[in-house]
């Protein structure tokens, strides 16, 4: 397994959840420094990165982008793919595509989290979750031929009332016949929506592709009550050979943060 840190530039908007919130070049010198293997670029459109300037820098500190995450592009302007009106849809759509360009640089994966959209109070799960399945089917085939994986993460319901558990997206994305279609558990999420952790991860195992770990108060693990000695183990039992990237409340600082979950996830791996 590998470790990664999510990152965002200095302009992301506040909802963007992120350790690093600075200067791309900064937070990977520092990612580096820190022993991680890869830095999650959190985005709210590829026009964000200037690849003249990140290339050098992650070749020069041997660091990966494994992961785009999405969540501004719903934070912004409530652009996703539940939404009734199509226009809303399709700008939706139309900027994951945007994204997956961008990873097929990286042969990162792309993130379908809060992007997936709520169920509406006037909607229907029924009807939600047709439009979702429609548009995650769209921005899947277009990611097919690149060789590019899209992971649906679910969050809790105290963010968003649609996928919340590991098992309930595990469901959704066997509806669609699309191998590259994934999952992106999150321990924060996981401990208040699914029944047991290590028994939703082995279960959904199959269609795992990247892991979000945070500690039960969204602390670097380490400072909450999750076993990850047992988590870790039992990925490991599994095959699991994915990243495990530290997207964590920047407390005590960010810097603090950062270091903690490395030192800790680092001796566990
Ligand atoms: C995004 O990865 C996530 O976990 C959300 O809780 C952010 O709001
Ligand atoms: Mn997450």
């Amino acid at each position: 397994m590998k470790l990664g840190i999510a990152i965002a530039s200095k302009e992301a908007l506040p909802s963007a959840f992120v350790v690093f919130r600075d200067d791309i070049e900064i937070s990977i010198k520092k990612a580096h420094a820190m022993g991680y293997d890869g830095v999650e670029l959190a985005l709210l459109d590829a026009s964000q990165i200037d690849l003249a300037t990140v290339d050098p820098l992650l070749q020069e500190f041997g660091l990966e982008v494994p992961m785009i995450s999405s969540g501004q592009v719903f934070a912004q302007g409530g652009l996703c793919f539940t939404s009734a009106d199509k226009d809303i849809r399709d700008q939706a759509v139309s900027r994951i595509k945007d994204l997956i360009d961008l990873a097929e640089h990286f042969g990162a994966i792309v993130n379908i989290g809060r992007v997936r959209g709520p169920i509406a109070p006037e909607d229907t799960y029924a009807d939600s979750e047709k439009r979702f399945l429609e548009s995650l089917d769209t921005v899947a085939a277009y990611a097919e031929p690149k060789g590019i994986l899209i992971a649906v993460e679910p969050v809790n319901r105290y963010e968003i009332n649609f996928i919340n558990s590991v098992d309930e997206a595990y469901t959704i994305v066997q509806k669609l016949d699309r191998p590259n279609i994934k999952i992106q558990p999150d321990t924060f999420h996981m401990n208040i929506e699914d029944r047991c952790i290590e028994a939703a991860l082995v279960e959904c195992i199959d269609r795992i592709a990247y892991i979000h770990v945070a500690d039960s108060n969204r602390w670097a693990p380490g400072n909450g009550h999750l076993n990850f000695p047992n988590i870790i183990n039992v990925l490991r039992s599994v095959g699991y050979e994915g990243y495990l990237t530290a997207e964590i409340l920047a407390y005590p600082t960010p810097d603090r943060a950062a270091q903690m979950a490395a030192t800790y996830l680092r001796a566990l791996l």
